[in-house]
This record gives C-alpha cells, structure tokens and sequence, in this order.
C-alpha cells in the first residue's frame, strides 16, 4: 500500500511518530481489526490532512503541539463512535456513493415548525416516507441564543438541542429511527460564527485571551474601516456594518468582526485552536447520528485584507483538513458547503483539477434555482442553458443539492457574463427581477417581499414561498381556476427539472403540498424586520390532510411531486454519476439537457412558457438516446409525440425521455 500513497518524507515521519503514540490508546479500547481499520484509513489521508494544516499553521512555533491534538481529537472522535455508526461507515465506504443514487431525494424543515419538539417530530415520519425522503435537513436544532437568533443560526452550545425540541437523547432515538427507515440525518453546522452569549464569546467579553483569540477583535476602527472599504454587507438592512461595538470589553470598549447580526461573533480560523475546537464539535454531533454536517457561511472562515472576506483560498484549506479528518475517523460522514456565491467560485467547493475529492461531497447549486426563478419570470430558458455551459460535465465524488427554494432569500447570483451574453443589462435584469417577483411588473403572477432592500445600492433579495411565487397565491384569491392550474404546472415543471438535474433533489417544506407565504411573521417582534420568515411558515396539516383528494391543490402538487419521486427512484439514469450535455436548439422558451451514463441516457425537455411550444425532435439522436424513445412522464392524453419531425409540450410541461431497446 505505501507506494499508492504517495506521502512526502515528513508526512511519512510524522505519520509513524504519531502512530506509535496513539496506537496503544486505540489498541487498549478497540479490536485489533477496529484499531486497523482506523489506521489504514489515517494512513490513505494522512498527506490530505497534514499538507493543509501545514500551510494554514506551519509557520507557527506550536505547530507541532497543535497538529498531535488535532489528531488525537480523531482518534477519541472514532473511539466515542457508537457501534452502529462503525458499521455504517463500512457500509458507506463499500458504497461510497451512497448520496448520488437516484433514491436519494431530500426534505427541509424546521422541526419546530413542521411538528413542535423531536418528539413530535417523530410521529411524523410517516409523512416523508409516503413523500419518498430520503435525506433529512433538520434545522435549527442546537441550542440558539435567547431571543432573536437569526432562524437557529445564532448558536450558544453546540453540544445541546435547543430545549423548545427536547435534548439530544431525543435526537439520538429520532436519528436512530430515520437512519432505520433508511433517511440520512443533515445538521446545520455553524462554524463561522457563534452567538455572543456562547461560552467562548462571553470568557472574551470577560478579557481571557486566549478566547479573544478566538474571534476577530479590534480596538478601534483602524482595521474595520480598511476591511470595510471591501467588504459586502449581508444584511445591509437590518445588521449594516460587518463591525460591532461592545463597549463591556476591556480597554472601554472594542470591535468584533459580525458578518451577519450583531450577535453572530465571527470565528477566528488563523487560530488553529479554533479549527480543533470545531472539529470536536463535528465528531460530537457526527456521532449522535448526523450523517451531514452543513457547513453554514463556509465562504467566510478565512479574512484577507483587500478583498470580500470571502472564498479564500484558506477556506479549501480548512474544508479539505476536516474532510481528510471525517475520512479517518467516521467516513459516513459528509459534508455540504453552504455558498451561495457565483458559479466559478461554487465548484471550488466540490473541488476543481487538484482539490476533486478533497472537498465537500455536496454544495447548493443556487445559480441552478436562480435560473428556474429567472425562466419563469422570463418564460425563456436561454440563461440557464447558458449557464449550463460552464457547469461540470462529469462530477466524481460529490453532487449537487438541487433545490426551488430554502429558508433564506433568492438573490440574483446568475454570472453577469451569462446575462450580458443573451443581451440583458446585468443590472436592468436584477431590477426586472426583483420587481417581477414583488408583484410590481405588469402581468406579474408573483407575489414576495424584498429582502434586504440596499437603498444606496438599489440592490435586493426576494423571499416568498414556492406556490406565492410561482402564482398559486393571487391565483387562489382571485379564484381563476386556470390561473391555478398554471401555477401548479409552474410547481411541478421546476421539481421535475431539480428531480433530473442529477445530485439530491431538496424539497423545501410546505412546497410539497402548495403552502403559500406566511405573513404571520409579521406580528413577531423577532421576525418581524427578517422577511424570509415569510417562506418559513408552520407546517399547515389541514392542507396535508388534503393530500389525497386529486381535485384539490394539495392533492394535485403531492401527487405530481409524488409521481416525480417514484419515476426518479425507479430508473438508474437518475443517479448523479452522468455525463451532462445541454442543448442549443431553436425554441427559446424550452429547456433540453441529458444526462449520460453506461446504463442509459436521459434527455430532458421542459417548456418554460405557458403557452404549447414545440422542440426538434432529433434532439433525442443529438442526445445520443436510440432504441424506442419512451417519456417516462407520460400521462393520459399527454402530447409527447412527434409531430412533423417535432415534439409538441403543454403548457410547462416536461419529458423525461430515455431510448429503449
Ligand atoms: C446562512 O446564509 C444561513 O442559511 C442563513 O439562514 C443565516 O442567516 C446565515 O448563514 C448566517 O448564519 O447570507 O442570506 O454564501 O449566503 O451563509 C443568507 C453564504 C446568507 C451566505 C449564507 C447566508
């Protein structure tokens, strides 16, 4: 084996060294095959682990220290893992791509919102089985500061669930029980910032430096000021400034680096101190029964005078020693980089030439959501085919999270040479945009709120719920039976497109039975400035109920959305592993792409416009698909044939078309 390896000399000194001193700890505890196992997986990633951490800490004189508990915090992270996790690490790495099968189909809730504590939780399971999930988001789960804590992601002990859901004997029993029914468990992991009232924050308030070290602290506005010219601000609205005064820290008073709220202290990653911090904190939840850690923020760990603060090159750094860590000690366990950030910086996040398999298994494919948004606001599929143009055609290793929407806000991230190169003004685009889906554009079917409306720059972000933005709120108000029906075609046109867009398709709670926005945020004093608690509604089990009748609307998008799930899950072609292909053809308002593997093509059509729209049909040999071409989404009176060389879609309908022999 130690030739496949290829570790530099010191690698291979301080891999024996460290092996000889950790060795007897895991030999006391563990089997002789466990303890194996542990080293011959330390020994496959030890280059990955060390090369990084040698480049972000290598310089400083504790280097060495550092790196020994880094790694002896691997070893206790794999001595605490439970007996059934073990087993299921073996399980993942005989199946490494257990996340990319075309079972795989996501669901995305606050437990608090979606059934009250975990408990409750529990007695609602059944629900996401009958939807076909197999992959749970479970949100704002550990303990957030009181008060306002920006939706769960204001953390004061990431060792405890929030006490409003129960404690984490209760998550342990609720992830043992998905993980039987064969449903991964994904976690928010805040690691960019903690809530000021968490430990670390509060020893700072109190003067320990050792803990001031831990965050970005100034003591005047020097600094800030420089960094400021740079920087973008998130939430320009509600939280200006990426600076924040405490006057209770010594010296009178001091700043601390907020990215987001005030209360959210950011990190200090150029403290190694932190970076194992952290990593204990992944192994703890990890081995509680997370399957997915998602990396909250992940663009802003790493802070370089000059630039944005985000997508450092340090930040690959960080995300490839963790991962290598994961490998080691527990490689069931992925992770999932939350970036919303443009295109070319994205792929970094799943690696790019040296870095493939060296970064986050998953990532949010937002300019993929983005451009949904943007083909129904502009009944033209011509961005997102552009797009696709940049996007990978092969991916190894790691897979996109295709979504409509989320909890956070829809920002107009597409490439600006995207919409430059099908003739829009990048900016005149946003402002369409965003006035598209505030309902202010003539005709518009949307209905959203701003967010973070930016006066000085004009810039903003949309929030809003599937269905309200997708025209089922006003639709149903205005009681327009065939307003309603598009609305839905407009629903199920886009899950149908995430479904096939390879990765794990994410459904967003509530979306899967038409829920609309939630403007009961309004009369929260802790919501009420944030609007994207208008698509963080309460789980509404009224409408549910519905979900069986076929005439009403929850019926009609549960069982399309339903019908998606089954198709996807039923043909290997649906798994991540594929070529991917787009096409240019000669219809604007239609979108056409496949998705190549050894065991079938797929090629899929779907029309943006409410009007029918026709499409060549030597797409499907364009695609490559022979045989007898088949449209596994065929219904009843569906127009899927060929007409006079073409095929003919419905209003917003798709194809999912394969070749059969
Ligand atoms: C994330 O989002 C979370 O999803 C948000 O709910 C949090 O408020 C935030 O972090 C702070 O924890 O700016 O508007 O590129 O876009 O981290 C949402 C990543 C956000 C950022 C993202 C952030």
């Amino acid at each position: 084996m130690h030739n496949l390896l290829q570790m530099s000399p010191e690698s291979r000194a301080a891999f024996e060294e460290l092996k000889e001193r950790e060795a007897p700890k895991l030999a006391q505890r563990f089997a002789p095959r466990d303890a194996d196992l542990f080293w011959v997986r330390a020994e496959r990633y030890f280059q990955d682990l060390r090369e990084p951490l040698v480049q972000l800490y290598g310089e400083r004189p504790d280097f060495a220290d550092y790196f020994n508990a880094i790694f002896d915090t691997a070893v206790e992270g794999y001595l605490a893992r439970p007996h059934p996790l073990r087993l299921l690490d073996l399980e993942r790495q005989i199946t490494p791509d257990w996340f990319e099968r075309p079972n795989m189909v996501g669901y995305v809730f606050y437990p608090q919102l979606y059934a009250g504590s975990l408990a409750d939780v529990r007695q609602h399971v059944d629900y996401l089985q009958e939807l076909g999930v197999t992959y749970l988001h479970i949100m704002s789960l550990l303990r957030p500061r009181p008060g306002k804590n920006d939706g769960g992601y204001a953390i004061m002990d990431y060792r405890s669930v929030d006490p409003e859901l129960g404690d984490m004997e209760t998550f342990q029993a609720l992830a043992a029980d998905l993980r039987e029914r064969g449903i991964a468990v994904c976690v928010d992991l805040v690691l960019n910032h903690t809530a000021l009232e968490h430990e670390w924050a509060q020893r700072a308030i109190a003067g320990e430096l050792d803990y001031l070290e831990y965050y970005h602290v100034f003591a005047d506005r020097a600094l800030p000021d420089v960094y400021e010219q740079t920087l973008t601000e998130i939430f320009p609205d509600e939280a200006p400034g990426s600076f924040t005064f405490y006057p209770e820290m010594t010296g009178g008073g001091q700043w601390v680096w907020t990215t987001f709220y005030s209360y959210q202290w950011d990190l200090n990653y150029t403290n190694p101190a932190v970076f194992r911090e952290m990593l204990e904190i992944m192994f703890f939840l990890a081995n509680q029964g997370v399957d997915v850690l998602r990396l909250d923020a992940a663009p802003f760990l790493w802070k370089r005078l000059g630039t944005d603060c985000q997508n450092q090159s340090e930040v690959f750094l960080l995300i490839q020693a963790y991962r290598a860590l994961l490998r080691i000690a527990m490689p069931g366990v992925i992770l999932k980089a939350e970036a919303i950030v443009p295109p070319d910086a994205l792929f970094r996040y799943i690696g790019v030439k040296t870095t493939v398999g060296k970064q986050c298994e998953l990532a949010y494919n937002n300019q993929h959501m983005v451009n949904l948004w943007n083909g129904l606001a502009t009944r033209e599929a011509t961005l997102m085919t552009k797009a696709m143009e940049r996007a990978p055609r092969l991916l190894v290793g790691s897979a996109p999270i295709n979504y409509i929407r989320n909890h956070d806000d829809i920002g107009w991230a597409m490439a600006n040479e995207d919409l430059q190169a099908i003739g829009a003004d990048p900016w005149a685009h946003r402002q369409f945009l965003n006035n598209f889906y505030t309902g202010q554009f003539p005709g518009s079917f949307a209905r959203g709120a701003f967010f973070q409306f930016n006066p000085r720059t004009g810039d903003a972000r949309i929030c809003g719920m599937t269905a309200s933005l997708a025209g089922l709120e006003i639709a149903l108000e205005q009681d327009d039976g065939a307003a309603i029906d598009l609305a839905i075609r407009r629903i199920l046109m886009m899950h149908a497109v995430i479904m096939a867009r390879g990765g794990i398709p994410l459904l967003y709670m509530g979306d899967e039975i038409g829920m609309l926005n939630n403007y009961d945020y309004l009369n929260h004093p802790d919501q009420a400035g944030d609007s994207r608690w208008l698509q963080r509604p309460r789980m509404d089990w009224e409408k549910a109920a519905r979900r069986h009748d076929l005439h009403s609307v929850e019926g009609r998008v549960f069982s399309g959305i339903c019908k998606l799930v089954e198709t996807r899950k039923s043909h290997p072609v649906f798994h991540n592993f594929a070529l991917f292909q787009q096409f240019n053809h000669d219809n604007h308002q239609v979108l056409a792409f496949a998705r190549k593997r050894h065991d079938g093509d797929l090629l899929v059509i779907a029309n943006f416009d409410e009007h029918p729209q026709s499409v060549e049909a030597n797409l499907t040999g364009r695609a490559g698909l022979t045989g007898h071409i088949r449209n596994l989404l065929a219904g009843h009176g569906t127009l899927d044939q060929v007409v006079g060389g073409r095929y003919y879609l419905e209003a917003y309908q798709v194809l999912w078309l394969v070749g059969e022999d």
